[in-house]
């Protein structure tokens, strides 16, 4: 046990001390050995026999259960700083699982032969050799956390491996020679820049430059075994490093961006710190084979990128076909504070094994340096390995010393070996160190003093492991000084090249499955209609009952309506519009995938989308959509588990690999995406000028004022709009369902992938006059504005809404004037904003301008006036008419809604009156 390495909490060693009744397994093992020579005094020898196999039995699932803590995987040592609670811990005499004395097993039995664990060859052993052989590959260098799986034969073969290592082929001269050189690379790469970028932060990898090796060996590897891709998510610490000298950027490109030579201009946005931003290399691993690794960009929110490498993960295994999941490996490299600290890391274990979101297996590497910034681990989680959270599932965990590269490679080995034979993921956790502060200006020894001097007196794992390798004649002394030179001298030349440049364009952009998509954003929309015969085809294929499949009674009547949707006047609705626009792009050949919280079934009982047999004693289900595919062309969609965070990260990232799908995530209520905001934040608007990196993808936000308290109203429009700039992403309130319809279909016509933020309806989806004709969906395209149906013949007044609010008002503008011939509503004209960002400035002044003889120009909104557009719009709406305009909305307000009804419908009053500058539902303005 080692103070870094371990959390505050020691519950494992109270419940032993304590004897609670939840004491694990082992433990009431060990108390049928107490009193232990008398008993065994009575037994006859069969029985006597029987009685020491069983104590060496106990004794070889006391290895395997805890082992690990024993393990010798602290390079700073066991260590120990004076600490009450540990000396207090040891004066209970814990220490002795492993000791044979404990199991009532003495010197005189170690000579003799018993049966052994079924991982021996031959099956019987002496005593000894069994210790030794446990000692071995449970107490070394690596730590084995496998207990916690509870699937049997995934155990077993765990315990095989683990317990067979001896049986591996021994590494080879030239494997340890390469680990070797991929250390020195580690740490001259290192100590260069830290000599000639003075004060420049790298956050510095020495300390733990075991993960250079350890990430080459498991890309070759991996690519061995037929791995064609890998898709990497990492924090900053020796993200540089990893880059060149695991990945192979050339050199010359990080000292470029050392250098100042830097080129967010050459692509127009604006760029990121160096160690942020991704990239891609077809990597060699040998006979001129090469296996594909994408670095994915990420921001600085640790752990942000988990769910994110997933879903494009996912997203390259659709695009390869590789429907085992064992052609595309996601890989995360995590920090040891972060991987404990974060919920999302246990969002990310949580989805891994789900139909909708899984990977195949996700190989974790912890770069454990025992500390975050400058918190010790003590101070940073409750438990005592950093690790333990991927409890949450059976994972196997190995904590591996970070000084011996052999095993933190044994460690990758046998990570890949499981995440390929199981499909489930498993943790590296590679301890080691941190030689300098958390970036290379900080001062690590104001806070943790011991430690950084035990650090200072450490040599250089490179160091270690190379007397090892001269000692052993693998590697020699000299071979290694020339080798260090010969690396140092390309880092001088590398250097030298780059002083002689003055630009540099680095970015790699829509390169691959993205090479047909275009940069920038135009108002010059697509058609994106439907010949009416093919939507008449698609409607009817979406209202199509398999033979034997019996509906529930209330869906028979949602199919019926949809029936009369198309053969009456009735009109489309909402959820009917957006099946036909996914009906519509599957036809064509586009794929759809669809995630959210219930977004099956749909919130709102309104999407339907998957259809159950009720009289079927097994699970029967028909998704209408998925017929309508075409080619490669699919539907999915999947009911999410309650991660926001997760789920859009998750989706942000599929929709990162393919252009040619519609990925749709929806929150239940708009207000719950702000549980993913850090996605939104930082990913979704800014991915594109931080990284170059382009997404489609559309978020589905039930927004809408329909007096149903301060959550469920409001689905934070006004932080999207916050974020808008430089045409990043698209921003709209549709009014109807052929604007919805139009607007999707728009999302994958256009030649650009930018994000699309739809605030979507709530009691619109059933509202007998949010309906289109279906003549609007058979031609045209998504308009920014529309206009007034109805306009006034002379406009006094120029109101300008969106989405749900145009229906209050057109309702009350009508009952205004029946009361009231001459009331000011009926010399009110009403416009639509649809997309608010990009703003539609000139449609929309075109518009205007129609009615040049307007007095009055209002600003109507539901929310109240520090949220929803009004804000964004103010200085824009003056900007093109050089108006003033008004504010019809509800007074500022710290929560986002009255949680009265009441109050609710006496603001909208309040708010209908402004717009139309009536008394009738309120105060004049
Ligand atoms: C969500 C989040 N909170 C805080 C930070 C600031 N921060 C950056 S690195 C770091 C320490 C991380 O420790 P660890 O995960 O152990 O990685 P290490 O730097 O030790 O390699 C902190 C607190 C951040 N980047 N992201
Ligand atoms: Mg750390």
């Amino acid at each position: 046990m080692h103070e870094f390495l371990s959390g505050t909490d020691t519950l494992w060693l109270e419940n032993l001390l304590e004897g609670s009744k939840n004491l694990p397994e082992w433990e009431k093992i060990l108390d049928t050995f107490t009193d232990t020579d008398k008993k065994t005094d009575r037994l006859s020898t069969a029985d006597k026999n029987k009685d020491l196999q069983h104590r060496v039995d106990a004794l070889v699932e006391t290895y395997r259960e805890l082992g690990h803590l024993y393990a010798a995987i602290n390079p700073l040592g066991s260590y120990m700083p004076p600490n009450l609670r540990y000396a207090w811990i040891t004066q209970q005499g814990i220490g002795k699982e492993l000791e044979a004395s404990t199991y009532g097993l003495s010197d005189s039995e170690m000579e003799e032969v018993f049966i052994a664990p079924a991982s021996f060859n031959p099956p019987r052993a002496t005593l000894r050799e069994i210790i030794n052989r446990m000692n071995r590959v449970y107490t070394g260098s690596m730590g084995s956390e496998i207990v916690h799986i509870r699937n049997r034969p995934m155990r077993r073969w765990l315990i095989q491996q683990i317990e067979n290592q001896d049986a591996l082929k021994p590494w080879e001269d030239e494997e340890l020679r390469s680990w070797q050189r991929d250390l020195i690379r580690a740490e001259e790469f290192e100590t260069f820049i830290h000599s000639r970028f003075t004060g420049q932060k790298r956050f510095s990898l020495e300390g733990t430059d075991v993960l250079i090796p350890a990430l080459r060996y498991l890309f070759t590897q991996a690519g061995r075994r037929n791995i064609k891709d890998i898709v990497i998510g990492m924090t900053h610490r020796g993200r540089l490093n990893v880059l060149t000298n695991a990945m192979r950027k050339p050199v010359t490109e990080i000292l470029a961006m050392f250098e100042g030579l830097y080129f967010p201009h050459t692509y127009g946005g604006a760029g990121d710190v160096k160690y942020h931003i991704g990239q891609s290399t077809d990597f060699e691993i040998g006979d001129g084979r090469t296996i594909h690794i994408s670095l994915v960009s990420n921001p600085s929110h640790l752990e942000a990128v988990d769910p994110v490498v997933q879903g494009k993960a996912r997203g390259t295994q659709r695009l390869k076909d590789d429907e085992t999941r064992k052609r595309v490996l996601p890989v995360l490299v995590h920090g040891d504070a972060a991987f404990s600290g974060q919920g999302i890391v246990a969002e990310t274990f949580n989805i891994s094994q789900l139909r909708g979101y899984r990977t195949g297996g996700t190989i974790h590497i912890i770069v454990n340096n025992q500390i975050g910034f400058t918190t010790a681990s003590s101070d940073s989680r409750s438990t005592f390995f950093a690790t333990d959270i991927a409890k949450v599932m059976p994972v196997p965990i190995f904590h591996v010393n970070g000084d011996e590269p052999p095993a933190v490679i044994r460690a990758i080995e046998l990570a890949l070996r499981w995440r390929q034979k199981f499909g489930q993921d498993v943790v590296v956790d590679i301890v080691g160190y941190r030689r300098l502060g958390h970036n290379e200006a900080d001062e690590p020894s104001f806070t943790h003093p011991i430690m950084y001097e035990l650090i200072r007196n450490h040599n250089t794992v490179s160091t270690i492991f190379g007397s090892l390798l001269d000692k052993n004649g693998v590697f020699t002394r000299n071979e290694q000084k020339i080798f260090r030179r010969s690396y140092l001298e390309k880092l001088k030349k590398a250097r030298e090249e780059v002083k002689k440049l003055t630009d540099y364009h680095g970015f790699q952009t829509l390169k691959g499955s993205w090479s047909k998509i275009k940069r920038g954003y135009s108002f010059a929309f697509p058609y994106t209609g439907v010949p009416e015969k093919e939507l008449r085809e698609i409607a009817g294929k979406l209202i199509e009952i398999p033979d034997g499949f019996e509906l529930h009674p209330k869906l028979k009547r949602f199919v019926e309506n949809r029936r009369k949707m198309i053969e009456t006047e009735v009109g489309i609705d909402w959820p009917f519009a957006e099946s036909l626009a996914f009906g519509s792009l599957l036809r064509e050949g586009q794929s759809v995938r669809l995630s959210g919280e219930d977004c099956g079934r749909g919130t709102f009982s309104q999407r339907h989308a998957v259809w159950w047999d009720i009289s079927s004693k097994t699970p029967r289900q028909h998704t209408p959509l998925i017929h309508l595919a075409r080619g490669n062309a699919k539907f999915s969609v999947y009911d999410s588990p309650l991660s926001e965070l997760s789920i859009l990260g998750f989706e942000y990232g599929y929709s990162l690999a393919i252009p040619e799908i519609l990925v749709l995530w929806e929150a239940q209520f708009g207000d719950f995406a702000n549980g993913g905001q850090i996605i939104v934040d930082q990913f979704i608007s800014a991915g594109e000028s931080k990284w170059a990196r382009h997404s489609g993808l559309v978020l589905l936000l039930p927004h809408a004022y329909e007096g149903q308290g301060p959550e469920h109203s409001n689905a934070y429009l006004e932080r999207y709009l916050s974020l808008c700039a430089e045409n990043n992403m698209q921003v709209v309130n549709p009014s109807t369902p052929a604007q919805y319809f139009h607007v999707l279909r728009k999302q994958q016509i256009q030649k650009f992938r930018k994000p699309l933020i739809v605030m979507s309806p709530k009691s619109l989806l059933r509202h007998p006059n949010a309906r289109s004709p279906i003549t609007d969906f058979c031609s045209g395209s998504f308009q920014t504005v529309l206009d007034d149906p109805e306009p006034p013949e002379e406009t006094e007044r120029l109101a300008i809404c969106c989405g749900h609010l145009w229906y209050n008002l057109v309702s009350s503008r009508r009952e205004l004037i029946a009361e009231n011939p001459k009331s000011s509503a009926r010399r009110t004209r009403i416009i639509r904003l649809e997309q608010i960002y990009p703003f539609p400035e000139e449609a929309l002044r075109n518009l205007i301008r129609e009615s040049p003889e307007t007095k009055s120009f209002i600003w109507a909104q539901e929310e109240p006036a520090n949220r929803g557009a009004w804000n964004f719009l103010a200085r824009r709406l003056f900007d093109i008419s050089g108006e003033h305009w008004l504010y019809a909305g509800r007074a500022e307000s710290a929560s986002p809604a009255s949680g009265s009804h009441k109050k609710h419908e006496e603001e909208l009053s309040n708010l209908i009156a402004e717009t139309f500058g009536t008394n009738k539902y309120g105060r004049m303005k």
